[in-house]
């Protein structure tokens, strides 16, 4: 397998509200906190208060460098809500988090009102699943406040997306696709410091399109951004390893060995602590291969 040279990337600084972010000491460990009902991997497990602040706290223990906060399942057939029931399961939970753990908190939403109040109660980043798409007033949002944003590719929507996902080339498509978001926010006035890319795993894509895009993950590190990576016990992991969600996170740690060796920035996982060492372990062997060009063979 040949590594991607990461040293450029590994200078980016992204700029998230009053946070900088860096990946010189490798990637980052997003953990996922999700307080929702319906979610394919933990729904209904962290809804109360005293539950999410517990997992978010055994998280930040774990190892996780961010948490991911959101309200609403975008599994595949998610039915969507409104804004009020999304406010109301999130804004207790941020509040309650941001006083319980240290971590910088990323808010996992598409409407902006919903990310407004999450970015005053303290949310430095948006991961917008629809990449700008789901609410015309986000770019805006995010331009003024200066926080971090997540753009993800998608094909459809989370209620119709797994239907008939259908590419020529799945990871030109999708290139394609993010290239235009970003210009599309930079002309909305967000700074390319404030961009994260994700190809989005299992958002409208086939076993062989996730395959495909993890296959040559590298391709997007061309785009000129951090890069992040959601595979954390997703459907093709499980129709590898026949296993259900809560068994899949050997498959998962795979699949996060490939992305990190082909130089993804930020990792979103839901167990901090096997995928910490996961990681740990592929950044030091992808450095020491870096660092190891053009030394005694050479
Ligand atoms: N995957 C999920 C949700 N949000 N955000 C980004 N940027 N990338 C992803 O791959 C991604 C995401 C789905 O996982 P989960 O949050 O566990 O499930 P659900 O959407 O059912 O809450």
């Amino acid at each position: 397998m040949t590594l991607p040279n990461q040293t450029a990337s590994r200078l980016f600084v992204l700029k998230a509200g009053p946070k900088d972010f860096t990946f010189e000491s490798g990637p980052l460990l997003m953990g996922v906190l999700n307080v929702t009902p319906d979610s394919f991997s933990d729904g209904g497990a962290y809804l109360t208060l005293d539950q999410a602040v517990k997992h978010a706290r055994q998280m930040q223990a774990d190892g996780a460098d961010i948490l991911d906060i959101g309200a609403e399942s975008s599994r595949p057939g998610a039915q969507p809500i409104d804004e009020t029931e999304e406010l109301r399961r999130l804004i207790p939970v941020l509040k309650a988090v941001r006083e319980a753990v240290a971590l910088p908190i990323s808010v996992d939403t598409t409407k902006a009102v919903v990310a407004r109040r999450a970015i005053e109660a303290g949310a430095v980043i948006v991961n917008d699943i629809s990449a700008l798409r789901g609410d015309p007033l986000m770019a805006g949002l995010v331009a003024e406040t200066g926080v971090g944003i997540v753009l993800m590719h998608m094909q459809g929507t989370p209620k119709t997306m797994q239907k008939a996902p259908r590419y020529e080339n799945v990871v030109e498509e999708v290139s394609g696709f993010l290239q235009e978001r970003i210009q599309i926010a930079i002309a909305d006035g967000i700074r390319p410091s404030q961009i994260i890319l994700d190809p989005g795993f299992g958002f409208g894509k086939l076993q062989e399109h996730n395959l495909q895009l993890l296959a040559e993950f590298e391709a997007f590190a061309k785009l000129g951004y951090p890069l992040l990576a959601g595979v954390s016990r997703k459907q093709f992991i499980g129709n590898l390893v026949r296993q259900p969600v809560h068994e899949r996170g050997y498959g998962t740690a795979g699949a996060i060995a490939v992305a990190v060796l082909k130089g993804a920035h930020i990792i979103r996982v839901h167990d901090v602590r096997a995928m910490k060492d996961t990681v740990t372990v592929v950044s030091a062997i992808s450095r020491h291969a870096r660092s190891s060009v053009g030394g005694s063979n050479a």
